[in-house]
């Protein structure tokens, strides 16, 4: 539906300025905020940089649970500043979205009322210390994964920003995979809860680069307007092959028993997530989705004081501003 609009407004739209834009992208230059350019380009930036930053929003809350149980001083540091991170990211993106001529009060009242979404992996819970690891290590792995080619996304204040979080994301990555290397060369029941992390979060990681190319409705445009630069299954495959060394290392096993290398193609064969959980996760019905949204929205709420203060605060010293001229 959403494709068919798109070509729908595309008819609507200067034939000579959607061939010069198209141009302009296929020679690589960036879109800067001002310059004309399709509604359907619009708003499809407006859709992924907004779930976007929602995800990094959201994607506090799994290792926010943990910031008051990590085990050390330094590991509580450590998770801290992460988390902290994640919270810049989501409003270096929101910023880069609003030069986009959407408010960021507009995307948290459409991501609050379930207009928007975010991704599918902050609905699964994190119920152990080894899921710190995890997530760092398999979860923001799949993230940089997907954002170091959107550092050369055709729209420049996207493109900015992903250089920045690119930067941070892969301390997350480190960080995480060395908790991985403590617990699974610590006690057997390190190991054990390693494992076990892994074995929750393989399939939801894998998940997090979309559906196949098959059922991917927004890929073919995305990737024509270079909004999107790789196809969620060519992400998904250099995953696989950059992690399973990786777990190989930490004397870990891949909890899927088809996995095996490919002489011929050079890539590890791997057996698909269950696509059926992904869209009933999108549906709203994962493990934690109402949790987080509830979550948010409470948030929202608690923070609406701060809001108005900050509001009157500005009014007031414009008001003074304008007497004083
Ligand atoms: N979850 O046609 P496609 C992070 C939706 S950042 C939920 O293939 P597209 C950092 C999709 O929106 C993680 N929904 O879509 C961190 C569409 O629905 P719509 C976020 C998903 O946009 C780490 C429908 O399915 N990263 O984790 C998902 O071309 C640790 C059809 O799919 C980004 O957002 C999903 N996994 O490709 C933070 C990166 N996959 O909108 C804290 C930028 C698909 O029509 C802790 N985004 N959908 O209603 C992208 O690269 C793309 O948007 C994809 C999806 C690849 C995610």
């Amino acid at each position: 539906m959403y494709a068919q609009m798109i070509k729908s407004e595309a008819s609507r739209e200067d034939p000579e300025k959607l061939a010069a834009f198209q141009t302009r992208i296929d020679a690589g230059e960036k879109i800067e905020p001002k310059d004309w350019m399709p509604q359907g380009y619009r708003k499809t930036l407006i859709r992924q940089i907004g779930q976007h930053a929602h995800s990094e929003i959201v994607g506090q809350l799994p290792e926010g649970n943990w910031i008051t149980r990590a085990p050390t001083l330094e590991r509580k540091a450590i998770l801290l500043a992460k988390v902290q991170d994640e919270a810049g990211h989501g409003l270096y993106l929101y910023c880069a979205a609003e030069t986009l001529g959407v408010s960021r009060d507009e995307l948290t009242e459409m991501l609050l009322d379930g207009r928007m979404k975010y991704s599918s992996i902050f609905n699964y819970p994190t119920l152990t210390w080894a899921d710190m690891g995890a997530v760092g290590w398999l979860v923001d792995g799949a993230a940089i994964m997907n954002q170091v080619p959107l550092q050369r996304t055709s729209f420049g204040p996207y493109s900015r920003a992903m250089i920045r979080i690119c930067k941070e994301e892969s301390f997350h990555q480190r960080q995480g995979y060395d908790i991985m290397m403590k617990m699974a060369q610590g006690t057997r029941a390190q190991k054990r809860m390693a494992q076990d992390a892994l074995n929750r979060f393989w399939y939801p990681s894998l998940m997090m680069f979309g559906p196949s190319d098959k059922e991917s409705v927004h890929s073919e445009q995305s990737m024509a307007w270079k909004i999107k630069m790789n196809t969620n299954d060519e992400l998904r495959q250099k995953f696989v092959d950059q992690t399973v060394p990786q777990a190989e290392y930490l004397g870990l096993t891949v909890p899927d028993p088809d996995l095996k290398w490919n002489e011929e193609t050079g890539h590890y064969d791997f057996s698909q997530p269950d696509w059926s959980e992904f869209f009933d996760v999108l549906k709203g019905n994962g493990p934690c989705n109402r949790e987080r949204l509830a979550a948010r929205n409470k948030a929202w709420d608690d923070g609406k004081w701060v809001r108005d203060g900050l509001l009157a605060h500005a009014e007031k010293k414009a008001a003074r501003k304008v007497a004083a001229e």
